[in-house]
């Protein structure tokens, strides 16, 4: 291991995986690291903004080093705040409150070198990786559910004092992570503005036909462009799909909150139900019923859950008298489940056709049994985003997503 020059971390800098082991023992005083047997890698698995190492000594200690560079992973063009660190820490902090145990607990973070140390969760696999292998976990469900219902809620105007609110707002205002979702969410799939989607190309005519030159899509996705924009209803993920999620088949964790910011809850649970359908689409491609029926039944899940742990919560730690009102509660529900049917629907059709695809559907091999999967991904999310009213149960969900491929199948039997 490299020697520690005690002002060694004092600037902003990458780091390299040479520089971690002195990093982690300047920077965690509190575990008695190893300094002969210390050592770092980079674990295969990467998401598409940060950089991430992992690192361990004999003496069994081990943690998650994750920093925020100056440009994206994804795209050097692209360049975020580094402080999304500060706020991803800050917001995991807020969630292990809320929801103990559903998220990596962090040792400490850095504002200077727009890093963090978080426990190592390399015993559970990501998710995304879990559903190429068509893995199941029967607990996820409930897992995510539990942590949607009690991360949103109790940061929602309904439970928390308005003025706490307000300044929570404060801390969570992120304006360079929340344009990267409003244009690669929330108008980009609909019009490649900044030409960098990324359409597989036998579907090109397909995807200009069904997403270009909808109006009438194109006018509802920007009412949730809007609602996104200026809805802070509760604190939320932000980005809650498979590939922020650590799993094994007795826990679930959620992590890479670094997209979190007050915005409409139906954004989470949308984004978890649009990543079960990437997940049967994988499994249908390769035959795998067993697996398609799981991840339907999953979705099916989530949502019934979710709407049942909401109005349980809601009882529970409502404070706001108007909130009281007789009627409210099913009228706050309902809005919710809109937000979740046409988030599902922009996540499933930005996941297919902009800028950050999803391995679940791009490594599907066979051109046909792509096209049955894109164009199931995005005929269930128009579905889902001009029908919104019609989403109000899981079974609504998997009735969908079978019409959408029906229709998939038969829109290719014609060519
Ligand atoms: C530029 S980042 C592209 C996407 O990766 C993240 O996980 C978010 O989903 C973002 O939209
Ligand atoms: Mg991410």
């Amino acid at each position: 291991m490299k020697q520690i020059d005690p002002k060694a971390f004092d600037t902003y800098f990458e780091m390299t995986v040479d520089d971690i082991p002195a990093y982690v023992i300047a920077k965690t005083p509190e575990i008695d690291w190893d300094a002969q047997s210390i050592q770092a890698e980079v674990p295969a698995e990467h998401g598409n903004l940060n950089y991430v190492f992992r690192v361990w000594d004999n003496k069994g200690h081990h943690v998650y080093v994750k920093q925020a560079g100056k440009q994206t992973r994804i795209s050097k063009d692209m360049k975020p705040s580094t402080s999304r660190n500060r706020l991803e820490s800050e917001l995991l902090s807020i969630e292990d409150k809320l929801a103990p145990g559903m998220v990596p607990h962090i040792y400490t973070y850095d504002t200077t070198m727009c890093a963090c140390i978080m426990e190592d969760c390399s015993d559970y696999q990501v998710m995304r990786d879990a559903m190429l292998e068509h893995k199941i976990f029967p607990r996820f469900a409930d897992d995510i559910t539990t942590f949607m219902v009690d991360t949103l809620l109790p940061t929602s105007d309904v439970c928390m004092n308005h003025i706490e609110k307000k300044k929570l707002q404060q801390q969570f205002i992120s304006p360079d992570l929340c344009d990267i979702t409003e244009k690669l969410v929330l108008m980009e799939p609909y019009g490649d503005q900044n030409h960098r989607n990324n359409v597989f190309p036998p579907n090109a005519e397909f995807v200009q036909q069904e997403l270009y030159s909808d109006t009438a899509l194109h006018l509802e996705v920007a009412k949730l462009k809007f609602k996104f924009m200026t809805d802070a209803q509760a604190l939320i993920h932000g980005d809650l799909h498979t590939g922020s999620v650590f799993i094994k088949p007795d826990s679930t964790k959620v992590f890479d909150c670094e997209f979190g910011t007050f915005a409409p809850m139906g954004y989470d649970s949308g984004n978890v139900i649009a990543n079960m359908i990437f997940a049967f689409d994988n499994g249908y491609a390769a035959g795998d019923t067993k697996f398609c029926d799981w991840c339907l039944d999953t979705a099916r899940e989530v949502l019934d859950m979710f709407k049942e742990k909401f109005s349980k919560k809601w009882d529970e730690c409502v404070t706001e008298p108007m909130a009281k009102v007789p009627g409210f509660k099913e009228w706050y529900i309902a809005d919710v489940l809109r937000d979740t049917a046409g988030y599902a629907g922009t996540e499933l059709h930005r996941r297919t056709v902009g800028m950050a695809n999803v391995v679940d559907v791009t490594s599907i091999k066979d051109t046909h049994a792509r096209l049955v999967a894109e164009r199931t991904n995005i005929y269930a999310g128009k579905d889902f985003i001009l029908h919104q009213e019609a989403f109000t149960t899981g079974k609504d969900y998997v009735d969908a997503v079978k019409a959408a491929l029906q229709k998939a199948e038969a829109s290719l039997e014609t060519k």
